[in-house]
């Protein structure tokens, strides 16, 4: 049993802990940077893999809210335990935290002074608070309180931040045009996925809290390496050698179902000519498509250099310039391979290299060949529920990149496999849409749908987890009549 004493010293101490993460944040958002954001970024780069996809499994689009509850959570229980150290014991322990988190302000992908001053401040506070713990309830909501304030404080200044790097990204003005709208024919399905992806409704996967800050006016694309030209590129240099193209983007952790997957108008420049201009040297057998805060994807050079892999280097989507989020100003996109094996978003350079670099998910312990997206569809019509006996429309999209999609088929209550009606193809990379009706006796029914590819593959029934190739399975609807 605790004494109320012991539970007025926990309280006070996870009072202090909110109190000295608020006062660490607010002076890192003072430049638009994030104390909270860089520890959560040390967290995805060093957590084991089942750690990483039971998270992502688990919170869906929420992944980063919910790493970043896990640092201030952490924070808060960091404070406990220091608190129930002895005076002697505990400097030691908060100098040494306080070191580590001022370390994340010298390392790369989060360099900032203003988190180490950040970090060393939150460590002071930490020190001075514990040793002169609150008493009583109001010393515990006085510090609680100001340690909230600080971090909505810090949250405000961070979104002004943002304001203005969305700002600048509009002063690029339009970059590629949507001239028509696309079509299929599928117009008159409500509840359909659209034909292309909306920007804002554009899943985001990375390892990043909060995307980097990169002043379009200052940033130059460099191609270097093992080059005989090495390149250094504007936005409008490579602007005017962009091209468009609709592919589907799919992140490998995309179950049977799920919405990690959008499918784009974009605009970019094809990598095999940017190669062409560079002229790799021999020995240069792979691409590193680094990010400017260091993160790389590798990808082999002869297949994009032949055009055998038509990869891209993007600068727009659906007629705007990329988002924050989906990696201003530049990325690679080779349609057909995973987002996480396509390229870095917020492109820094293009480094050709012999084989001997180790990328970000090859050193998490991916695979080191890039993996293609297998052939899925996603019954979007017909969400689980009680429908009315009758005819009912089903319908969905539907991809299998580069190859295309040859036909999409339905299951119903484990029956024979249906074809259903396609919508008309943008492309082959991108995705398809697709609708059927059936007619359905009451009770309670099961759906499937699966994918062929162009190129013969039908799409694997066999649940399997995302690590390490690819999921696999069929999107199963249930419904009730
Ligand atoms: N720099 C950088 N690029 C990255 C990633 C990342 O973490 N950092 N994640 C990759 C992954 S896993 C996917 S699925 C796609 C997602 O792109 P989107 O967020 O624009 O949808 O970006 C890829 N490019
Ligand atoms: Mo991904």
């Amino acid at each position: 049993m605790r004494t109320n004493g012991e539970r007025g010293s926990v309280l006070g101490a996870a009072a202090i802990g909110v109190g000295a993460l608020g006062v660490g944040e607010l002076i890192a958002a003072s430049r638009g940077d994030s104390l909270i954001d860089a520890i959560g970024r040390v967290m995805a780069d060093t957590a084991p893999v089942p750690v990483v996809e039971t998270t992502v499994a688990l919170s869906g689009k929420h992944d980063k809210a919910v790493t970043r509850l896990g640092v201030g959570v952490g924070a808060v229980a960091a404070t406990v335990g220091l608190g129930a150290l002895s005076d002697q014991a505990r400097t030691p322990a908060i100098a040494a935290f306080g070191a580590a988190a001022a370390a994340l302000g010298f390392r790369r992908p989060t360099r900032s002074p203003a988190t180490v001053a950040g970090a060393a401040a939150a460590a002071g506070v930490l020190g001075l608070g514990l040793r002169r713990r609150p008493h009583g309830l109001f010393g515990a909501l006085l510090w609680a309180g100001a340690g909230a304030g600080m971090l909505a404080g810090a949250r405000a200044l961070i979104r002004d931040y943002d304001r203005r790097q969305r700002d600048a990204i509009r002063r690029v003005g339009p970059l590629g045009g949507i001239s028509m709208v696309p079509q299929d024919g599928l117009e008159d399905e409500p509840g359909l996925s659209s034909l292309i992806t909306a920007n804002r409704s554009f899943y985001v996967a990375d390892v990043n809290l909060s995307p980097p800050r990169i002043d379009p006016t200052r940033w130059r694309l460099s191609v270097t390496g093992k080059v005989a030209h090495p390149l250094r590129l504007s936005l409008a240099e490579l602007a005017a050698d962009a091209v468009e193209f609709d592919a589907v983007m799919v992140c490998v952790h995309n179950r049977p179902g799920e919405r990690r997957a959008g499918n784009g108008r974009w605009y970019g420049v094809p990598l095999a000519k940017l190669l062409e201009h560079a002229i790799p040297e021999t020995g240069a057998t792979r691409l590193v498509t680094r990010a400017v805060d260091g993160y790389t994807i590798s990808l082999p050079v002869e297949p994009l250099r032949s055009g055998a892999w038509p990869g891209y280097l993007v600068i727009g989507v659906n007629g705007e310039p990329l988002a924050p989020e989906h990696g201003f100003p530049a990325r690679v996109f080779v349609p057909g391979l995973y987002g996480q094996y396509t390229g870095a978003k917020w492109l820094a350079e293009l480094e050709l290299t012999d084989d001997s670099h180790i990328d970000y998910w090859w050193k998490r312990g991916w695979p080191s060949d890039p993996i293609w997206v297998t052939p899925q569809a996603r019954i979007d019509v017909t969400a689980p529920g009680r429908v009315a006996a009758g005819a009912t429309s089903i319908a969905g999209v539907a991809w299998a990149p580069p190859h295309g999609v040859e036909s999409v088929e339905l299951r119903i209550d484990e029956g024979d496999w249906r074809p259903v009606d396609l919508g008309t193809e943008l492309a082959p990379a991108a995705w398809r849409r697709w609708r059927t009706t059936v007619d359905l006796p009451a009770g309670e029914h099961t759906i499937e749908a699966r994918a062929t590819s162009r190129s013969g593959e039908i799409q694997d029934g066999t649940s399997r987890s995302p690590f390490p190739s690819g999921p696999t399975g069929f999107h199963t609807v249930t419904l009730e009549i």
